[in-house]
């Protein structure tokens, strides 16, 4: 990995996640992104597919609040962001970050599973690339490159691997927008 990427890119989530925009996370900001991404799959929050969303976004904040020490209610400056990812990303290992990010990846799954097989197919990937505003073009290609065991369907552990290696620097579709 570069350094410098691995930098780049957690800024990018950091100011990404700062829904609105007063320079630190909170909770709110957490709550904001779930409504976005459900509301981008055009389904409502009062679904079980928005309320599992909604659920693993607020637990990823809890994660993050807790780790940067600032409680439950509290905000998380750039700083305090950028030290949590890096050791969550780069120095706890695979184990960890599946187990933070696969509440998250599982509820993506299941927005956009429309055949339920708990899988993503080509097209279900395509839709949801341009849920989260990534380039359509860069879907067939990104699908290949996910798609490890290379069987035509993403699965949740594919995924989680795919946004570790956006934060690597290998891969350069960002899928949690
Ligand atoms: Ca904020
Ligand atoms: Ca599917």
């Amino acid at each position: 990995m570069t350094t410098a990427i691995a930098g780049d890119r957690l800024k990018q989530r950091f100011d990404k996640w700062d829904v609105n925009g007063d320079g630190v996370l909170e909770r709110a900001d957490f709550e904001r992104e779930a409504e976005r991404i459900v509301g981008a799959f055009g389904q409502s929050m009062s679904s079980a597919e928005g309320q599992a969303m909604l659920k693993a976004l607020t637990g990823l904040f809890e994660y993050e609040a807790n780790e940067a020490g600032v409680g439950p209610n509290g905000s998380i400056n750039e700083e305090q962001f950028r030290s949590v990812n890096e050791k969550l990303i780069f120095t706890d290992g695979e184990a960890t970050f599946n187990r933070v990010l696969r509440p998250v990846m599982k509820a993506v799954v299941g927005l956009c599973d429309s055949d339920h097989n708990g899988m993503i197919d080509q097209q279900e990937f395509a839709a949801y690339l341009q849920a989260i505003g990534v380039d359509r073009a860069q879907a067939q290609s990104a699908f290949q490159q996910i798609d490890t065991i290379g069987d035509g369907q993403l699965s949740v552990d594919e995924l989680l691997a795919a946004v570790r290696n956006f934060h690597f620097g290998k891969l350069d579709v960002n899928l949690l927008g």
